[in-house]
């Protein structure tokens, strides 16, 4: 081809080409709506990815294209671009995802949380592969908020779960959790959720503050229980095929705006959990919200080993070294594993409790209860009436934006 053969339009082309700045439109779909968490960070990933190219995100919102399955299988097959599902659907196609199922591995305490979710190992080296033998590009996992129970009953011990159908997602290892605390666990897609809890064929449903008041679920409960065994885990995916083909500089929009997504929704989310349960106790004054003391958690925690056991015979052939790298990460950000005794905050408050009940009750026989990590540290490292964590207001009240829709 000679110079004069090369039309305005090719070299228009040529340019934009050279440039990766052909224009396009990009599906993303997600499991909320748009005002939701995960609405929050797409809109948030939408208008980064605007400013930084020539391409536009079209947002699909819970609904518009079928229940959580669905998107991922468009997804899967290329009629989406972005998708957005939590590790609570992706269980049957990546079993090892499921350890974000296993009770109070996560810490209750946000900085750890969030820094684990930015450094984790797990998450930035051994689930892309994972995700990638399914055809998607792994780009982000985030948290979505302290998940609490909804009960037509109080909920103190798992006694009060027995012969509770609770739903949870479909989650082979969820429906293992639950059934550890004593419930009877009954998988549902979330379209299904609300009515089955209004007629009665269901009982109870966990889910994170702001859910429970954006969809409104509690008008059909009468206890909500915070009982810390979990933060909602989502993960954000590009179709692999579509991602691998992109110029590198598209593929560094994208990466940067997930990046600035992540650090908006951590924001976003600061007391989102404390504002989320004031709205509901506002708009239904008659529904009592718990938070089980360290005593009455207990029983709840000492299921973990059990379902730790689970999840490594049903968490796919990495689910030993995604468990092991998982604890190293939590390790890394200062979490101890749940056990209070090992920290200095947690030895205060053990101790501080441990002096209440020997006071309350005249017994000389508190001490030491701090010292011994290896038999029930956690509930032995906090007998009596420790305040929960996250009694106290989330750090920065002044949350941006409104809860949910
Ligand atoms: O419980 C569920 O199914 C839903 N919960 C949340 C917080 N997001 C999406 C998911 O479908």
């Amino acid at each position: 081809m000679t110079y004069k053969t090369i039309t305005a339009a090719s070299v228009a082309a040529l340019l934009l080409g050279a440039s990766g700045a052909t224009a396009e439109t990009w599906r993303y779909a997600f499991e909320e709506a748009l005002e939701e968490v995960q609405g929050k960070f797409a809109q948030k990933f939408k208008e980064e990815v605007e400013a930084n190219s020539d391409h536009e995100i079209q947002l699909f919102p819970f609904g518009t294209l079928g229940e959580s399955a669905d998107i991922m299988e468009q997804a899967q097959s290329g009629i989406l671009q972005f998708v957005d599902q939590s590790p609570g659907f992706t269980g049957a196609s990546i079993p090892e995802a499921q350890v974000f199922f296993v009770p109070y591995l996560l810490p209750e305490d946000q900085g750890q949380l969030v820094e684990f979710f930015r450094t984790s190992k797990t998450i930035h080296e051994l689930f892309p592969p994972l995700y990638a033998n399914q055809g998607l590009e792994l780009l982000t996992m985030f948290p979505e908020g302290e998940v609490v129970m909804t009960t037509q009953k109080e909920v103190k011990s798992p006694e009060d779960l027995n012969e509770v159908k609770f739903r949870v997602m479909t989650n082979p290892l969820l429906v293992d959790s639950y059934e550890a605390f004593g419930a009877t666990p009954t998988p549902l897609p979330w379209g299904e959720v609300y009515g089955a809890l209004q007629t009665g064929i269901i009982q109870g449903q966990e889910n994170p503050a702001f859910f429970v008041e954006s969809t409104k679920m509690y008008e059909v409960a009468n206890h909500i229980t915070r009982l810390g065994h979990n933060n909602f885990t989502t993960a954000v995916m590009a179709n692999k095929d579509f991602y691998d083909e992109l110029p590198d500089e598209d593929k560094k929009v994208i990466d940067d705006a997930i990046a600035a997504a992540f650090d908006y929704i951590v924001e976003y989310q600061e007391g989102l959990t404390e504002e989320s349960l004031a709205k509901i106790q506002e708009a239904k004054s008659d529904v009592v919200i718990t938070t089980l003391t360290e005593e009455e958690r207990a029983p709840f925690k000492a299921t973990a080993e059990s379902v730790e056991e689970k999840f490594l015979e049903i968490g796919g052939a990495q689910a030993q070294e995604i468990l092991d790298q998982m604890k190293a990460d939590l390790a890394a950000v200062g979490d101890d594993g749940g056990e209070a005794s090992s920290t200095a905050e947690g030895e205060a408050a053990a101790d501080e409790a441990a002096m209440d009940a020997a006071e309350e009750e005249g017994e000389a026989a508190a001490e030491g209860e701090a010292a011994e990590p290896e038999a029930a540290p956690e509930a032995e490292a906090a007998e009596g009436e420790v305040p929960a964590e996250d009694e106290a207001p989330a750090e920065g009240e002044a949350a941006e934006g409104e809860a949910g829709n």
